[in-house]
C-alpha cells in the first residue's frame, strides 16, 4: 500500500482515509488549543449534544417503521400540535443535557418553562429539538438547532439568565437530518465546521471544514403564501429580485423547503437569502429568537454572511423579552442581506 502522506493510502482502486477528524478529536484539539485553564466541561457538554443528535437521527430514520409518525395528541406552549417525534426528541435532549452534569438551565421549544437542573453546571442551553416537524411524516429533512451560553460565576440558574443577545452565545449550530445527518458547529469568534454522521462508525466526521457562505447568489427562500400580509418594504424587496429592472439581470430562483434547518443549510452551502419576515398577521414574525434565529445568525455571521430582523437590526443583538419570543429574520449571503437592508432603507426602515 502506498501512503499519500495525508493520512490516506491507496488500497486497490479506492483511496481509504485513515487519518480522519471525528467530532470527538476536533473537540479535544479545540480544548487543547485553549490551554491548561480549559476545564473540559464544554467538551463534555458537546459530547452529550452529539449523542442526542445521533439518537434523534436514529429515531427519525426509523420513524415510519416503528410507528413514530403522526401526532402525539398534545400541543406545545406555542400552540403547535406535537408530533410523537417532537416529544421523543425533546425527552432525549432533556435527558442528555441533565445527564452530562454541565448544564444548569435548558430552554426547549417543547417546554413552556425553562428547566433548571440541580448541580453546578455552568452552561445554559437553548434548543429546538426537532425543528420543521410539520414536514416529518413526508420524510422531508428536519433538524435540531442549539445554542450555548456560559452562566456568570455563581449564577443560581433561572429563566431570566437566558434573556441575552446572541452576541453572548459561546457556541451554536444545528444538525440537519436529511440524506445524511449533517452537524454544523461554530464557536464564538471562530469558524464554521460541518460534520457528517457516518452511521457505520457512529461518529460525526469533519467533512466541511471552515465553511464560508458565498458572498452572493440569486436564490431566495421564503413562504410566499404570506405575501398578502407583507409590509411595503418587504413586498418591494421581493419584487426587486423577481422582476429586476437593471439591464441584463436575471430573476432569482425560489427554493423553500419549509424546514428552517434545511433551508438554512442549503443557504449556507449555496448562498442566497432565507427569510421569515414579520408581517401584518404576525407582527413579531414566526421564528423564535433564542433557539432558532440567534443560533442561525451566529452560524451565518461566522461563515461570512449576515442576519437581520425585519426592522433591519443585527439579529445577534436582539434581546428576547421572554424565552419563547419571536422575530422576523432575513439571513444569508452578505450581498443578499445588504440588498434587503438597502431596499428597506429606501422605504424609511433603518435600524435604530
Ligand atoms: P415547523 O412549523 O414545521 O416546525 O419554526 C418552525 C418552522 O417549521 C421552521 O422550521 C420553518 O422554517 C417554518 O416554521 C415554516 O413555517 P411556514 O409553514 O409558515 O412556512
Amino acid at each position: 500500500m502506498a501512503s499519500n502522506g495525508n493520512g490516506g493510502g491507496h488500497h486497490g482502486d479506492s483511496e481509504v482515509k485513515t487519518d480522519i477528524i471525528t467530532l470527538t478529536r476536533f473537540l479535544t484539539e479545540e480544548q487543547h488549543r485553549l490551554g491548561p485553564h480549559a476545564t473540559g466541561d464544554f467538551t463534555l457538554l458537546c459530547h452529550a449534544l452529539q449523542f442526542s443528535f445521533k439518537s434523534i437521527a436514529y429515531y427519525i430514520r426509523r420513524a415510519t417503521l416503528i410507528n413514530l409518525i403522526g401526532l402525539a395528541g398534545s400541543s406545545n406552549m406555542t400552540g403547535d400540535d406535537q408530533k410523537k417525534l417532537d416529544v421523543i426528541g425533546n425527552e432525549i435532549f432533556v435527558n442528555t443535557m441533565r445527564g452530562c452534569g454541565k448544564v444548569k438551565v435548558l430552554v426547549s421549544e417543547e417546554e413552556e418553562e425553562a428547566i433548571i437542573f440541580p448541580g453546578h453546571g455552568k452552561y445554559a442551553v437553548v434548543c429546538d429539538p426537532i425543528d420543521g416537524s410539520s414536514n416529518l411524516d413526508a420524510g422531508v429533512s428536519v433538524g435540531t438547532i442549539f445554542g450555548i451560553f456560559k452562566l456568570d460565576d455563581g449564577a443560581e440558574g433561572k429563566a431570566e439568565d437566558m434573556l441575552k443577545p446572541g452576541t453572548e452565545l459561546v457556541a451554536s449550530g444545528f444538525t440537519m437530518y436529511g440524506a445524511s445527518a449533517n452537524l454544523v458547529l461554530t464557536m464564538k469568534g471562530g469558524s464554521v465546521n460541518g460534520f457528517t454522521l457516518d452511521t457505520a462508525l457512529g461518529e460525526f466526521i469533519l467533512t466541511h471544514p471552515d465553511m464560508r457562505i458565498p458572498k452572493s447568489k440569486g436564490i431566495y427562500s421564503v413562504n410566499e403564501g404570506n405575501s398578502l400580509y407583507w409590509t411595503e418594504p418587504c413586498k418591494a424587496y421581493f419584487e426587486s429580485i423577481k422582476y429586476p429592472q437593471e439591464p441584463g439581470s436575471k430573476p432569482y430562483s425560489a427554493r423553500y423547503i419549509g424546514s428552517m434547518v434545511a433551508d438554512a443549510y442549503r443557504t449556507l452551502c449555496y448562498g442566497g437569502l432565507f427569510a421569515y419576515p414579520a408581517d401584518k398577521k404576525s407582527p413579531k414574525g414566526k421564528l423564535r429568537i433564542l433557539y432558532e434565529c440567534a443560533p442561525m445568525a451566529m452560524v451565518m455571521e461566522n461563515a461570512g454572511g449576515l442576519a437581520v430582523t425585519s426592522d433591519q437590526r443585527r439579529m445577534l443583538e436582539v434581546v428576547p423579552e421572554h424565552i419563547h419570543d419571536r422575530s422576523g429574520i432575513f439571513m444569508g449571503s452578505y450581498d443578499e442581506v445588504t440588498k434587503v437592508t438597502d431596499v428597506f432603507k429606501k422605504h424609511g426602515v433603518v435600524a435604530k
